[in-house]
């Protein structure tokens, strides 16, 4: 069977990338719809060798489609997303609008798989943030094992995070530095090209950012626990592809070290590496791969049940397009 497939947002960074991944992963596409806002509506984008022209999605007909993959923010979900599920089709949302909604399943397919029966209630499924994704799939076989007590977590997040204009900006920065001309921040709060920001999005009453929170509220509804404690800095780096957390956790029992590295070495979507004195990064391991990789795993010495690790992987593939289409797969396999 094949089914008809909606991208909204299909001409940005998230939205070109899912276009890629139904390919490579031979998603069964019969017709293929690419939409996004009168802006870019008739510009043509090539799928298994096709050229697709891109449509206005103001208008459009979405009980043609029997999946929505939807990735052009969160406002533009708000409007479309009910119309689209109203209309029979089931929408995937890769923005924050519907995932702390209590009847949208909020689903790592890896991770929390069974949660996507909830899908009817809504018709709406959401997909995680990129750095909460990442980190679950290292921490998830931990907690079956072990439990957490508590998370501290700093990220180092690319700029691509932000969409294209976050990709351009730090390119046209890096290209004025380099010739002594001025720099000016649109997208970000401060120049991004050789610096550091710890900003990313906008700050909430408690002075943590949305995108703290996100990884707090989503930890804890990805794997049904609110008792796990959440401490999360999240912080723009000048990359353009791959995020990177310095995650440490508490384990609620005494955990054994030599099981912790088998239980990540038989994780799904995970790689351990362990080579001494070798380590992942975000350039030259995650950037253009689905993998999430794990390294400097070590026991902190700080604390009898603490854990400290090295997280990364690519933000636009497994930590938003591939995990979108992964979800649509589950989705076919066991329920449409
Ligand atoms: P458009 O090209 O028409 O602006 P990115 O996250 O890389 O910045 O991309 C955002 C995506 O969301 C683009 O495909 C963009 O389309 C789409 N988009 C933004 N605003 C709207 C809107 N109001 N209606 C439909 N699509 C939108
Ligand atoms: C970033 N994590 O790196 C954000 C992008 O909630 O889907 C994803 C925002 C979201 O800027």
């Amino acid at each position: 069977q094949k089914y008809n497939v909606a991208v909204l947002g299909a001409t940005g960074l998230v939205g070109r990338q899912i276009i890629e991944t139904l390919e490579d992963r031979k998603f069964p596409v019969d017709q293929l719809f690419l939409l996004a806002s009168s802006r870019s509506a008739g510009e043509d984008i090539k799928f298994r060798g096709e050229t697709i022209e891109v449509q206005d999605v103001e208008g459009f007909d979405f009980s043609q489609a029997h999946i929505g993959l939807f990735s052009a923010g969160g406002s533009v979900s708000e409007k479309y997303a009910p119309i689209a599920a109203d209309a029979g089709c089931v929408v995937i949302d890769n923005t924050s609008h519907f995932r702390n909604d209590f009847e949208v399943p909020l689903v790592v397919p890896e991770v929390n798989a069974a949660s996507l029966e909830d899908f009817r209630n809504r018709n709406i499924i959401a997909n995680p943030n990129c750095s909460t994704i990442q980190m679950m799939l290292a921490l998830k076989p931990i907690y079956d094992a072990y439990g957490i007590d508590r998370i501290n977590v700093s990220t180092y997040q690319a700029v691509s995070g932000a969409g294209k204009e976050a990709v351009d900006e730090l390119a046209k920065q890096t290209a004025n530095l380099m010739n002594a001309r001025p720099m000016e921040n649109e997208i970000f709060p401060k120049q991004i090209a050789f610096n550091v920001i710890p900003q990313i999005d906008t700050f909430e009453d408690n002075g943590y950012t949305r995108e703290e929170m996100k990884m707090v509220n989503e930890t804890h509804k990805i794997l049904g626990d609110t008792t796990i404690a959440v401490n999360p800095t999240c912080v723009r780096v000048p990359v353009f592809f791959g995020h990177s957390e310095s995650i440490n956790i508490e384990t609620r029992m005494p955990y054994d070290f030599e099981h912790v590295k088998q239980l990540l070495n038989d994780a799904p979507g995970v790689e351990l590496i362990e080579d001494e004195g070798d380590y992942p990064t975000a350039v030259s391991d995650a950037s253009g791969n689905d993998t999430v990789y794990i390294g400097r795993l070590r026991a902190d010495i700080s604390h009898p049940h603490g854990l400290n690790m090295w997280v990364v992987s690519d933000n636009t593939r497994k930590g938003a397009a591939t995990n979108s289409v992964q979800i649509a797969e589950e989705l076919i396999a066991n329920y449409l």
